[in-house]
């Protein structure tokens, strides 16, 4: 069994002007391309083949640096690319509206909290809201790591996730990435959100 390389729900150039169809194009063929295949590669002959991703990654400390680093590439793409969206923006509504006002005070509160944890993240990384239970919470991961891996000192489902690798804004936003995360709101879908607070 492999995993697949997913394709996408748009056209590469459909989140411009917020993000680059050349950032986008070589993000998703070339990056997470080779994240998948290496994942694939990683884990071929051994008992990985045989789990879901998921698995893979609460027992993520009995594997090797190159199953963490690409299984978590492969997955945190995976997710990342639907939750953009060309008819995004905005803010998100009913429950997941009433849970982000009652952890974070307001949506306003909220952004600028993950704004933070995105801004702050040192060097590569991902910013992530999470579910843990009713309780929703702002973390961020260094490199390819996620809130699922064993090993994470804050574990929950991810809602939202947001790349802050050099290579996801780099073309457009040189060392700008705040410009990048505040374009990120532009396209963020909340829908794809909601629906993983409901599941
Ligand atoms: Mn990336």
């Amino acid at each position: 069994m492999s995993f697949e390389f997913p394709q996408l729900d748009y056209a590469y150039d459909a989140l411009e002007p917020h993000f680059d169809a050349m950032t986008m194009e070589i993000h998703h063929s070339r990056h997470h391309k080779a994240y998948t295949d290496n994942f694939n590669k990683a884990i071929a002959g051994t008992d990985a083949e045989n789990k879901t991703v998921e698995e893979i990654f609460a027992n993520i400390s009995k594997y090797s640096p190159a199953v963490r680093n690409n299984g978590g590439g492969f997955y945190n793409h995976s997710l990342f690319w639907k939750n953009l969206s060309p008819n995004g923006g905005g803010k998100p509504e009913g429950e997941l509206l009433t849970a982000i006002e009652k952890h974070f005070g307001s949506f306003e509160e909220f952004k600028t909290v993950f704004a933070t944890a995105a801004a702050t993240q040192f060097g590569s990384g991902w910013a992530w809201l999470i579910k843990n239970g009713d309780t929703l919470k702002v973390v961020s991961s260094p490199n390819q790591d996620n809130p699922l891996m064993d090993f994470a000192a804050d574990k929950g489902k991810i809602l939202l996730a947001l790349d802050v690798w050099e290579h996801a804004y780099y073309l457009k936003y040189q060392n700008r990435r705040p410009d990048y995360i505040n374009a990120f709101w532009n396209v963020v879908d909340w829908k794809t959100v909601a629906e993983r607070f409901n599941r």
